[in-house]
């Protein structure tokens, strides 16, 4: 009889173990989908997608993200000149480095490098983007 609670209760913690299990896996990916922010350019040209290289996003490390450029029709967007500013407003300071679009992956999507977030709180990445020869901005706001 108690061999049979015994097992009982071996088979509860482990089911109770894989429901935890699967909770923490699929709370990490939520975590690596909702890490990807999308706005739209100031005079509404272009759709840009950020999304960090790799997460978690440490305060004090050097990373990379993938800087998605779309049109409306949501078509890719060649050749663009894309310059990178921002800091935390709040604190009248800039990025401790100087991040840069250096250009375009086989995939279509930009690289952006070098950034690098030197304390936790409010930041904003600004970036203007040149097509042609016209201009647009966007500003993403971060809470790192
Ligand atoms: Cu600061």
């Amino acid at each position: 009889m108690q061999q049979i609670v015994r097992n009982h209760l071996i088979r509860r913690i482990f089911s109770i173990y894989a429901v935890l299990m699967s909770l923490l896996l699929n709370s990490a990916l939520a975590e690596n989908t909702d890490s990807a922010v999308t706005q739209v350019t100031q005079s509404q040209n272009y759709v840009v997608t950020l999304t960090p290289v790799s997460t978690p996003v440490e305060v004090g490390e050097i990373h990379g993200w993938t800087l998605t450029l779309q049109n409306r029709e949501g078509e890719t967007v060649n050749g663009a000149v894309i310059k990178v500013r921002g800091g935390m407003p709040h604190h009248g300071h800039g990025f401790p480095t100087h991040p840069v679009v250096s250009g375009q992956l086989e995939s279509g999507d930009y690289l952006l490098e070098g950034l690098k977030f030197s304390m936790k709180g409010a930041w904003v990445i600004e970036l203007n983007i040149s097509v042609d020869g016209t201009s647009d901005k966007v500003r993403f706001n971060l809470d790192i």
